[in-house]
């Protein structure tokens, strides 16, 4: 398959390292060298976690979603703008690429409401959980993203937006980016994580699971797919559903593995289809 517009959606747990950030920054380039456009979406869990501590704010997470006070949502705002896509921006730039930093308030290119998150209990029974200022994505406009495009800059865009009254919202980067997949329609959208792949009992390597479609993914639900693997599954299932046409979960601790799939189109990773 060809690919000419691709979503990397980069997550905090991947950028462990400034070498490795490098890495990454050099991978864009390389992938934008053969044609290719590529849009960098990014989170930044491992960097809040600091802040939030740093700042006396305690944090929790349910199936993956971090409950965000109002307190916590203008740390996490600044952590993720003013410090993680700020710092992607600069070493993009330093790699002689165009980025362009933006959340999802910018042009307003995504549109939040708050989401209530539904919780399955032991006993089978499903409750509402309140998680403060968590939201989800309900519109995309991609004009600005596409002219950016046009223009070859790099969108870097972290999961930030706000609702139609300017309440501002923090967003699973997992969830945000599969929206913003489908709303470009990418032909590839690619999760880099800090494991190999979806494991059907983690952490033994002859047990990754290759390929799988949508119909399949629910019987895995629990044991294979728990906690920050469950919006990252979403994320994917969303996205082939709303027509991108693959969704793999990469490591991006590798950066070597986005060529060897996009590239020299080697079997590895998880691809999620339709
Ligand atoms: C995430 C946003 C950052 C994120 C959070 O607060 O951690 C929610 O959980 P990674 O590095 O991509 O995991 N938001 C609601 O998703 O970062």
């Amino acid at each position: 398959m060809e690919y000419h517009k691709i979503l990397i959606k980069y997550g905090g747990n991947a950028m462990v390292s400034e070498e490795l950030k490098h890495d990454i920054a050099n991978k864009i380039k390389e992938l934008q060298s053969h044609g290719i456009q590529v849009i960098l979406v990014h989170g930044g869990g491992p960097f809040i976690n600091k802040s939030l501590a740093d700042a006396g704010i305690k944090s929790e997470f349910f199936d993956g979603h971090r409950h965000t006070s109002v307190e916590a949502m203008s740390c996490i705002e600044k952590t993720l703008k003013g410090e993680v896509n700020s710092s992607l921006v600069n070493l993009l730039n330093k790699q002689g690429l165009r980025a362009v930093g933006l959340s999802g308030k910018d042009g307003k290119l995504a549109i939040a409401q708050k989401r209530w998150h539904i919780r399955q209990q032991e006993n089978g029974e499903a409750i509402k959980v309140d998680l403060g200022q968590v939201g989800d994505v309900v519109s995309v406009n991609p004009l600005l993203i596409e002219s950016l495009l046009e223009n070859a800059f790099t969108p870097v865009i972290t999961c930030i937006a706000s609702d139609e009254e300017g309440n501002d919202y923090n967003i699973n980067g997992d969830v945000f980016a599969g929206k913003i997949a489908a709303a470009i329609q990418a032909d590839a959208y690619i999760v880099l994580t800090d494991v190999d792949g979806l494991y059907k009992e983690y952490p033994n390597p002859d047990s990754i699971i290759r390929e799988i479609d949508t119909t399949t993914i629910p019987k895995f639900y629990g044991k294979a797919i728990s906690g920050g693997m469950i919006p990252k599954i979403e994320s994917c299932v969303n996205a082939v559903k709303s027509g991108v046409k693959k969704a793999v979960i990469l490591n991006g601790t590798c950066p070597e593995q986005i060529s060897d799939y996009l590239i020299k189109q080697i079997s590895i990773g998880t691809t999620i289809k339709l």
